[in-house]
């Protein structure tokens, strides 16, 4: 596969592991990210495939992209070796090239970045030169990220917009735009992170052997004692599937009520019935009704190791009349960065697939697998 250039909005934990994991997979590079407050574009890399392309008129293959080692020591907070506390500000960076972090300064304490209160949009206007797109924002409003998605559309963006979200709702928000995309030349992937993602892609090949799906059961183990800090936005949209609680609490909440919450679990929180996007990703792949799929899970907090092993299992009819489960096992010892990072950036990657043979419009991830 030629190389693929990818931007990463956002740089929580999912953003940022993603460009971790980035590094060991062949042909990625990264060349922008951002968060709220900061921007790294590597216009090195975009301007150089730009005059590649212009002469070629085929993609390019690019060295270099962002500084990941570099953007990651600054997001996580450590970068400034003298313990210098001041936040970032302008462009600046100390008498050593170091830009000193402040608390939160993000993105924008990295010496590859820039201050900015659009992020975004300084993604989009750069868009043209990037072949794909993992938003890894969170997603408290629906129709967030579907929005994040016209921004692409609107500004004549053609390649791929790849999202780890997780409502069942927003599927259909996505689904309304596909002539757009169609027309856009966008190749939209939804739902790439663990679940949906992963498992329902696992899913969908544990379907292979049944002419008839009854049952797919998703049921996930998370241990996040250290992860925690990373993972604050994972853990707040698991809170709104509690039966107390809706997206428009979790976002409202402090992080010291999310805690308080967690407390009132004594760290380890169960979670029935979630309403996850793999139900309807499998229905429109035609692998089963969504209302036969269930997800749900154990969150940790209290501990690195999962609290029970992350499994799903798909029951069904064989062709010669047997009845029987398939099922498939994630190794207790991976951890939930390496179950969605991976699977995102291999999704990303389908998709980039799809967009250069001219496949356009809204996947799922059980469509990027074996048909049914
Ligand atoms: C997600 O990020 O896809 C959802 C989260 C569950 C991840 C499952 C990973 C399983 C594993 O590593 O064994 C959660 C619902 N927020």
């Amino acid at each position: 596969m030629d190389n693929v250039n990818f931007a990463v909005l956002g740089c929580g934990g999912i953003g940022r592991r993603t460009l971790e994991v980035s590094k060991d997979m062949d042909h990625l590079t990264p060349v922008a990210a951002c968060d709220r407050n900061g921007v790294a574009v590597d216009h090195d890399v975009l301007e150089s495939r730009r005059d590649s392309s212009g002469s070629s008129g085929t993609r390019s293959v690019s060295d270099g992209g962002l500084d990941v080692d570099e953007l990651l020591a600054a997001t996580e907070g450590n970068i400034a070796s003298d313990g210098g506390t001041t936040a970032a500000s302008g462009s600046g960076a100390d008498s050593d090239g170091v830009k000193q972090t402040g608390e939160n300064a993000g993105v924008a304490a990295s010496v590859q970045a820039d201050p900015t209160e659009e992020p975004i949009a300084e993604i989009v206007e750069a868009s043209d030169d990037i072949d794909a797109v993992l938003i890894a924002l969170p997603n408290f409003e629906h129709d967030f990220i579907p929005r994040v998605a016209d921004r692409f559309a609107d500004a004549g963006y053609e390649g791929v917009l790849v999202d780890v979200l997780k409502r069942s709702r927003v599927i259909d928000m996505l689904d309304d735009r596909t002539d757009e995309f169609e027309q856009q030349g966008i190749t939209f992937v939804c739902g790439a992170g663990a679940t949906p993602g992963f498992l329902t892609g696992a899913a969908a090949i544990a379907a292979q052997s049944f002419v008839e799906v009854h049952e797919v059961e998703i049921w996930w183990g998370v241990g996040l004692k250290s992860g925690y800090e990373d993972n604050r936005g994972t853990v707040r949209e698991d809170i709104a599937h509690l039966p107390e609680y809706d997206i428009d609490d979790a976002r409202e909440m402090s992080d010291a009520e999310i805690e308080a919450v967690i407390d009132e679990y004594d760290g380890v929180i169960e979670f029935e019935d979630m309403e996850h996007a793999d139900d309807v990703l499998l229905e429109r792949a035609g692998i089963c009704d969504a209302e036969d799929v269930t997800v749900g899970g154990i969150l940790d907090v209290t501990s690195d190791e999962k609290p029970t092993t992350t499994t799903v299992r798909v029951t069904g009819t064989t062709f010669d009349g047997e009845t029987g489960t398939n099922t498939f096992e994630l190794d207790d010892a991976t951890s939930m960065a390496a179950n969605v990072n991976g699977p995102a950036l291999g999704y990303l990657k389908a998709g980039v697939r799809r967009n250069r043979a001219g496949e356009y419009g809204v996947f799922g991830p059980a469509d990027l697998m074996p048909g049914f």
